[in-house]
């Protein structure tokens, strides 16, 4: 068998902080480095199996004692479906390259340190909490090791690794950051039901405290990452990913506004996005029923965060609110509707002249099509809305547990329909058999799926986008 060359050296020997990051470096090249996971989420255990499955002995660290318990067993805690996640857990820690604990202490021999743990955003004042980076930092500093690096992996806000990570690890450790242990960012760009080949295939940006640290990173990352690897400092880092993610929501909320003035002049909004996307250089986005998910909502604020007092932050809060609006201008559409059939509507009470209810079918629950993750969802939303108007609502979701069942059944008997989420399912949908199945008077797509405008007799269809005084015309 081959003598593998042991480095293991005493960086305490070792004075001078090139020396530190090339002993680094050599540890990281050879899979010498013990590397730790903070945080065992769907970010992070991932990671930390991606490490071990390419040879790395790794350390996982987590606060929660079930999951702990589950990846001991090698049972995943993920939920959903995460290709080969499962099979790959079940791999390392059985060969003992991952090694899962509750304790800290454990990280004391790890030469790299990725935290991923969760970066939320205050509901009210959308201001980060960094609850669980401060203790994921305060655990840490009290153990780290000289010449370490640590690695901001979840996605934060610009600033944040030297303004809050950086003193907490040099008060708990009493040693100095580019001196005696070193910080980087590496944001995630992984997505639920795609974990394992989002991080093999997405690129990713090495922010280094120093451009050897960001060299060393990328050495890392190489490891694991078969797609581009950018190099930059910490900050640049931090801006590109919530950058990235709050460009996508202007986009959005660009589609949607010009939505709104489509339904107000009497046009179809998708008509008109598909031939704006025919000029170069544009790429006008889906307008929709609104932005949920774990990522998108989020990021914009974390991005906004970071400006100071005198920069004046008015596109992100705007597109913010109109994309929060979306799933209120459905309800809009939907009562503007009713109220035309005669239907008073009005707060907390919602119905006929006869003084009946009206019952909805809400038709999508999930942020995502063809998704099972509810987080963030437009459509818990509308729910509550429509139910503080009195509506009585029928939830249906091919995706989510609770909502699984029949369309048709879940629709039979309800006034109204509205489409939510962009299900393959709901575009197989027929309107008039759901019609005929469930006397269905109004339909309201909020996501493009049914082709032209159907008004049978009977049944009127409504499309977010599109003006319900629109001619029903082909051009
Ligand atoms: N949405 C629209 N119109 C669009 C695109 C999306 O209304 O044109 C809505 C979706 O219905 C959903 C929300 O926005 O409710 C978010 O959709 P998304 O496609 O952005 O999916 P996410 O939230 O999973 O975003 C992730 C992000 N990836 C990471 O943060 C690692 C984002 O950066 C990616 O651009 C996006 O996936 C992607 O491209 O799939």
């Amino acid at each position: 068998m081959e003598a593998t060359l042991s480095i293991e050296t005493n960086t305490a020997d070792i004075n001078d902080t090139a020396q530190l990051i090339q002993a680094l470096r050599d540890k990281i090249e050879t899979q010498q480095a013990t590397i730790g996971v903070i945080g065992l989420g769907y970010v992070g255990l991932p990671v930390a199996c991606e490490f071990a499955r390419v040879g790395f002995s790794v350390i996982g660290l987590d606060v929660k004692l079930e999951r702990i318990s589950k990846i001991a067993q090698g049972i995943s805690p993920i939920e959903g479906n995460e290709p080969g996640l499962a099979e790959l857990l079940a791999e390392v820690v059985k060969s003992g390259q991952l090694h899962p604990t509750l304790d800290a202490v454990a990280l004391a021999r790890a030469d790299v340190i990725t935290i991923n743990v969760e970066t939320p955003v205050d509901d009210t004042d959308h201001k980060p909490r960094y609850a669980a980076l401060r203790a994921a930092c305060e655990a840490l500093g009290a153990v780290l090791k000289r010449g370490a690096l640590v690695i901001v992996e979840s996605t934060i806000a610009p600033g944040t690794v030297s303004r809050v990570v950086q003193p907490i690890l040099e008060a708990a450790s009493g040693m100095r950051a580019n001196q005696d242990f070193f910080l980087g960012a590496c944001p995630e760009r992984v997505m639920p039901g795609k974990l394992l080949s989002n991080l093999r295939t997405i690129g990713r940006v090495c922010g280094g405290s120093t451009p050897e640290i960001a060299e060393a990173m990328a050495a890392l990352y190489r490891q694991v990452v078969n797609a581009p690897i950018d190099i930059a400092d910490v900050v640049t880092a931090e801006l590109v990913k919530t950058t990235e993610n709050a460009y996508r929501d202007v986009q959005i909320a660009f589609a949607n506004e010009v939505a709104l003035i489509c339904e107000s002049v009497g046009a179809d909004v998708y008509k008109v996005r598909e031939l704006v996307n025919k000029v170069p250089q544009r790429n006008m986005h889906m307008p929709g029923a609104g932005v949920g998910g774990h990522c998108i909502p989020k990021d914009p604020w974390l991005l906004a965060s970071a400006a100071g007092p005198e920069v004046p932050i008015r596109l992100i809060p705007a597109a913010r609110a109109i994309n929060e609006g979306m799933p209120l201008h459905v309800a809009d559409l939907l009562m503007q509707a009713l109220h035309e059939q005669g239907v008073s509507v009005s707060y907390g009470s919602s119905q006929r002249v006869d003084g009946s209810v009206i019952k909805v079918a809400v038709l999508g629950y999930a942020y995502l099509e063809n998704s099972d993750d509810t987080r963030h969802s437009p459509s818990a939303v509308l729910i509550a809305h429509l139910q503080a108007h009195g509506f009585a609502v029928a939830v249906h979701d091919p995706w989510v547990e609770e909502y699984k069942g029949d369309v048709y059944e879940r629709v039979r008997g309800c006034d109204a329909a509205l489409i939510m989420v962009a299900h393959s399912v709901y575009r197989l949908l027929d309107v008039s058999i759901l019609q005929k199945e469930t006397h269905l008077t109004l339909l309201v797509d909020a996501r493009n799926l049914i082709g032209s405008m159907n008004v049978n007799a009977g049944l009127q269809v409504l499309k977010l986008g599109r003006s319900s005084q629109l001619i029903a015309t082909s051009y």
